[in-house]
């Protein structure tokens, strides 16, 4: 059976997901588009050959028949109320990142699918199936290195649009962070404090970077992570575990190391796209998957909504220059399996 899914954001990231739904995975088919610039909606389907049919609003797409599982790539702002109408409906639905912009939004989505005893919602957290993760988090749990001690970690940029503000460095940026440290030290988080170095020249104005968070986990684990998003050179993803027998560095991406006028040099990637492309194709997989068994698999609302309780915490750190405590309910039993 063929999943008819329909795309509610059909702007840089949607028309990617439409694109590797189309051409490179199997069992699913995009059958609706909608988008609040209805251009916008109509542009993603010619250059896919598609003839999806186009809703003006997203609710409209979520009740259509031809409609099994939805994808919400959306401003993040609008992700909320399209995600608890397809969790209404039964059906289906992958979020990108981030779930919703506040914990309280995150909360009202746990709550309706709670509510409706299924899971059916998966966050666009990729880095849990990049290759490179994955291989770091196998080390972690065999005891390659003994227990997690510390966390050195960066997340660079080349550059950044004009109405990046310095808050989204945490709800836009870190919160990829966020997301895969509880998932790689299987720990939540305790307390978190953000420093600023000088500020890069290159930073267009009001915009604070380089940041540096600091993060103290639930088990004594300490985190840093550089957010730096005018770095120039590349987009560049670095962390290193160091536990109390060893050190595990996540790899590089694969490149063609060459020799050439006196030079060793290998090439250093620019677009977050390419770096985790292969990771958004398992991501996809794992829902196309789950979601024609009327399921959702992979980070849950759960995920998402602890990503926002700390991102918050992080907000106000950034504000306070103080070390904020980071205050988790428990989680219910419908997230444990
Ligand atoms: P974009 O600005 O290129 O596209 C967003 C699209 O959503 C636009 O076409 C806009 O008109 C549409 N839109 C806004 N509100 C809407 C609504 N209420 N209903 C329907 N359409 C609406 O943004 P981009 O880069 O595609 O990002 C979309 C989402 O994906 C964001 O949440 C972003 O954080 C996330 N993202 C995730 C990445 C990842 O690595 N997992 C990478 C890039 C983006
Ligand atoms: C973007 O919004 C993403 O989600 C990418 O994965 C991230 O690495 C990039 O820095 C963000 O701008």
């Amino acid at each position: 059976m063929t999943l008819n899914i329909g795309v509610i954001g059909t702007g840089a990231i949607g028309r990617d997901h439409m694109r590797r739904i189309t051409q490179t995975l199997s069992g699913a088919r995009i059958s609706a588009v909608s988008d609040v610039n209805r251009a916008a909606a109509e542009a993603s389907l010619a250059p896919l050959g598609l003839d999806a049919e186009v809703f003006a609003t997203g609710p409209e797409l979520i009740a259509s028949p031809n409609v099994d599982a939805v994808l919400v790539t959306s401003f993040g702002a609008a992700h909320e109320p399209d995600v608890v109408a397809a969790v209404k409906a039964g059906k289906p639905v992958f979020c990108e990142k981030p779930l919703a912009t506040t914990a309280q939004g995150c909360r009202n989505i746990v709550e309706a699918e709670v509510a409706g005893g299924r899971r059916l919602v998966q966050v666009g957290f990729m880095r849990r199936y990049d290759a490179g993760y994955r291989m770091l988090k196998q080390v972690i749990d065999k005891d390659g290195v003994g227990a997690p001690l510390m966390v050195h970690a960066a997340h660079r940029n080349p550059t950044v649009a004009s109405n990046y503000v310095t808050e989204m460095a945490i709800h836009d940026t870190l919160i990829h962070e966020i997301d895969v440290f509880r998932w790689l030290l299987d720990d939540d988080y305790k307390t978190v404090q953000v420093v600023f170095p000088r500020r890069s020249p290159n930073a267009h104005e009001g915009l604070r970077d380089p940041q540096i968070v600091l993060i103290e986990t639930v088990k004594g684990v300490r985190i840093d992570v550089e957010i730096f998003v005018n770095c120039v050179y590349g987009y560049d993803i670095q962390c290193e575990v160091v536990g109390e027998t060893g050190l595990a560095r996540l790899p590089e991406p694969m490149s063609i190391q060459s020799r050439s006028g006196a030079r060793l040099s290998n090439p250093i990637l620019t677009d977050w796209k390419d770096r985790f492309i292969d990771a958004y194709d398992v991501e996809l997989r794992d829902f196309i998957d789950a979601a024609s068994k009327g399921t959702a698999a992979g980070p849950s609302s759960w995920d998402g909504y602890a990503a926002a309780v700390a991102a918050d915490a992080c907000v106000e750190a950034q504000t306070s220059g103080q070390i904020v405590a980071v205050t988790m309910p428990q989680k219910p039993d419908f997230y444990n399996f």
